[in-house]
């Protein structure tokens, strides 16, 4: 039963391939002029790779077939990031993160899909707001989609950065379990599926159908990726009672520890000094282990951060990330949306109880 829904999933991906979506990438197969030694490289490196999935159960013939069809795309790799000669820091990148139209996006599709949104929040435990802000965050609400070959892309990517295998082997998986030509699994350019930002081995883990159509497609199904972000979130041990965390204030010459891994009770932050953003006390809640995190150091801003926070990190360890699905959680939290900064230092989450 399983096996067969899947199939007709990954299907679903085949046809759009078929209808020709999408500008088709710039492939360039071993055989073909302009790779040279490098070509050359990358078939040895996929015969390595070859050799490496045999113990995996995959048939060989077909095993053959698809490494056969793998082409390099030499592009696959982003542009390297210019950094600003004045590197951003909380201060000024959150109140910059999303502007008005993001932010009025995102109420409106928090309203859009709320039915959807309330059961998900009833199967899962995610509050709506998490959700629509990660999808945010993750895609910025990506409506259309490329048309990639994952197994391809996932190949050149690993070749490239001589990293661990993991997502081709994920891709095969995904291809041999729904019976799919290499060219029928597509997604983009960094080798993740369209719109929700997963890629082919979280797809494999975490992939949902949320519209119960029979398919977990995250290239045409807003429901299917709003129920996989859920369950990633869910088996992150996401806590329902709880937010994300909170802006706070540490005295100045706090010397205490401080970091996602250290972990101590609302009263013990509170006797070492650290407040509210207002100002007043922390929480009387003893069944939380909130972390101080400080990304811009000890003069930026701080935070008290909660298991939710955590969950997020699981998704990117970048806190600028995590910080920027919580923050925009609240500027849509219905009921207590926070007004627009004005770049100085308003809090961002002062006010807020744990929920
Ligand atoms: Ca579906």
């Amino acid at each position: 039963m399983m096996k067969r829904e899947f199939f007709t999933v990954l299907g679903c991906i085949g046809l759009a391939s078929i209808g020709g979506v999408a500008a088709q990438p710039t492939l360039t197969s071993s055989a073909a002029a302009g790779i040279g030694a490098g070509g050359d490289n990358f078939r040895q490196y996929l015969a390595q790779l070859q050799q490496q999935t045999r113990p995996l159960g995959f048939d060989e013939t077909w095993l053959d077939s698809q490494f056969s069809r793998i082409k390099r795309f030499k592009t696959v790799s982003p542009a390297p990031v210019v950094k600003d000669e004045a590197p951003a820091t909380l201060e000024t990148f959150l109140p910059n993160r999303f502007s008005q139209t993001q932010i009025n996006q995102a109420v409106q599709l928090l309203d859009d899909h709320g039915e959807l949104l309330a059961q998900l929040e009833n199967e899962y435990g995610i509050q709506p707001r998490f959700l629509i802000a990660l999808w945010g965050v993750v895609s910025d609400f990506q409506l259309t989609s490329s048309a990639y070959p994952l197994l391809s892309v996932t190949s050149s990517l690993a070749y490239e950065q001589q990293g661990d295998s993991e997502e081709v082997v994920a891709a095969l998986r995904l291809l041999a379990a729904h019976n799919l030509d290499s060219e029928e699994l597509l997604g983009e350019r960094d080798g993740k599926l369209a719109k929700s930002g997963f890629t082919p081995s979280m797809l494999l883990e975490y992939g949902r159908d949320g519209d119960k159509d029979g398919k977990v497609d995250h290239r045409n199904s807003v429901a299917d990726v709003l129920a996989s972000y859920a369950n990633f979130l869910s088996k992150q041990g996401w806590n329902s009672d709880q937010i994300w965390g909170r802006q706070v204030k540490v005295p100045q010459d706090y010397t205490g520890p401080s970091g996602i891994a250290h972990q101590a009770g609302f009263v013990d932050w509170q006797s070492a000094g650290v407040r509210r953003f207002n100002g007043q006390d922390l929480p009387n809640r003893a069944d939380m282990q909130p972390s101080l995190v400080q990304p811009d150091g000890a003069t930026g801003r701080s935070y008290l951060v909660y298991d939710n926070y955590r969950a997020l990190l699981a998704w990117d360890q970048d806190h600028y990330f995590a910080l920027s699905v919580s923050y925009l959680s609240e500027r849509i939290r219905p009921g207590k949306q926070l007004p627009s900064e004005n770049g100085s230092q308003t809090p961002d989450t002062a006010g807020f109880d744990v929920e």
